[in-house]
């Protein structure tokens, strides 16, 4: 009898990005050092009762010091790519003026690092650390940050394009306005109401466009310019023809302030009926900036938006998860493979993007270490192998997907969560920084291996 493994079949392009992604705040640690400035999520950490067991980044997995080290693991799995972002605090220690030399250095040494070890850096410009000065001014409400971002990432992205051809301006801008600004449970902790916070959401995309510009002013030819968004990953309930118009349709309402206004430089008029009073004030030259053309897009995925067809003015409505709806070991992670698929492919047929990333997707998982010291997180390659089938569906369809950065390498700062949830595919021990390779880390590296799933 045959002991061969079935549906090696399911394989991906052969130039196809098998990456992983982090982010400055959530691994870096080393916050006082090599010049760096304070950042609006130092201050959050630092403020009692807003993370868990209080926890801080202050050390987190201390990458500052040993990407070295890091890097070897990436390697040892196999990774294409790698994807980091950029600490604005460290270049600009208080978001402008004069440039730390210091700060700069760590990204080229760790491009540098990446680069010797065959693997492609990936480089995102904001991943919501707000140089604390800014905030003083009044953060993302101040129409002066869109400018600062925009020099901060230009400067920055300049100089590192020598090795980095790849940059994103801004991590998941969904989450940061409306979890950081309208909810408070992420830094600033502020809770803004309608109006204020539509005009903060309008500096935010307007901080992007000015920065792709100011990114294509100082980086070499043929570097890349895109973002990162959590878009709503709107699923048909049924695929069906009438679930896949809605879905088509709640794509674009459902992303109104974010990826809809970046990729056609208007809002949608039912957002600006939803927002009446409250909507925000803008130019025709401001919404010019903000739809400045990106060479790809970037999606995070985790959890599906399902949507069904409905006869109301929007056309669809969203399907909100029966309670009994299965998720990781955090609340929000329900498990919805499928998202994966229509994610991208609907941002492909809505916009005609042609070129995507998977800049994140993962699961948090309730690892432990058994008494040999092996990590058993059954769950969470269940939920990768079903991902990444779909994401292979997509794919072998033309869906322009190039490329697949797994959140996350390593256990990190897990924000407001602290270091009570683990995303990584690596275990880290966190009083003594040792890392250990889980079974899912096993997994992804067939997975790299084959360039296929089973
Ligand atoms: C990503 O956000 C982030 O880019 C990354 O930094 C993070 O580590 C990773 O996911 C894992 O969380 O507290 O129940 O209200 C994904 C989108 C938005 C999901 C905020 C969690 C808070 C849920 N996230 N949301 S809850």
């Amino acid at each position: 009898p045959s002991t061969h493994s079935a549906g090696t079949t399911r394989t991906f392009p052969s130039d196809f990005l098998w990456g992983s992604a982090t982010a400055s705040y959530q691994v870096e640690g080393a916050v006082h050092e090599a010049g760096r400035g304070p950042s609006i999520w130092d201050t959050f950490s630092h403020t009692p009762g807003k993370t868990h067991n209080g926890d801080t980044g202050d050390v987190a997995d201390d990458f500052f010091h040993r990407y070295k080290e890091d890097i070897q693991i990436m390697k040892g799995l196999g990774l294409k790519t790698f994807r980091f972002s950029v600490s604005w605090s460290r270049i600009f220690p208080t978001g402008t003026g004069s440039p730390n030399p210091q700060g700069l250095d760590f990204y080229h040494h760790l491009a540098d690092a990446l680069l010797e070890a065959g693997i492609q850096p990936f480089c995102t410009l904001y991943h919501w650390d707000l140089p604390q000065t800014l905030q003083d001014k009044g953060g993302w409400e101040n129409h002066d940050t869109s400018k600062a971002f925009a020099d901060y990432a230009g400067y920055t992205a300049g100089k590192l394009s020598d090795n980095v051809h790849h940059f994103m301006t801004m991590n998941e801008m969904r989450t940061f306005v409306d979890v950081g600004n309208r909810e408070g449970r992420h830094a600033p902790g502020l809770k803004l109401d309608d109006k204020r916070l539509a005009q903060l959401n309008h500096h935010v995309v307007l901080g992007h466009g000015l920065a792709v510009r100011a990114i294509r002013a100082t980086v070499k030819p043929g570097t890349k310019v895109g973002l990162a968004e959590n878009i709503s990953a709107t699923t048909p309930v049924v695929e069906s023809p009438e679930h896949i118009e809605a879905a088509h349709k709640a794509l674009r309402e459902e992303n109104a302030s974010f990826l809809t206004v970046v990729q056609e430089g208007r809002y949608t008029d039912l957002y600006l009926k939803r927002l009446g009073g409250n909507a925000p004030k803008f130019t025709a030259e401001e919404m010019e900036i903000i739809r400045s053309p990106l060479d790809f897009v970037g999606i995070n995925i985790y959890q599906p938006m399902y949507v069904r067809a409905d006869s109301s003015e929007k056309g669809y409505a969203v399907v909100p998860p029966p309670s009994s709806y299965p998720h990781m070991f955090s609340p929000w992670l329900n498990v919805g493979p499928e998202g994966i698929y229509w994610g991208p492919k609907l941002v492909h047929e809505v916009w005609k993007v042609k070129e995507m990333y998977i800049t994140e997707n993962g699961a948090s998982s309730s690892d432990h270490l058994t008494p040999e010291g092996k990590v058993y997180d059954t769950d969470r390659v269940m939920f990768l192998r079903n991902y990444l089938t779909q994401l292979q569906r997509g794919v072998s369809e033309g869906v322009p997907v190039k490329g697949y950065f797994l959140w996350s390498l390593l256990d990190n700062y897990e924000w407001a969560d602290g270091y009570e949830k683990r995303f990584g595919i690596i275990y880290v021990d966190f009083a003594t920084q040792q890392r250990t390779p889980k079974l899912s880390a096993e997994f992804y590296k067939q997975v790299i291996a084959k360039n296929a799933v089973s």
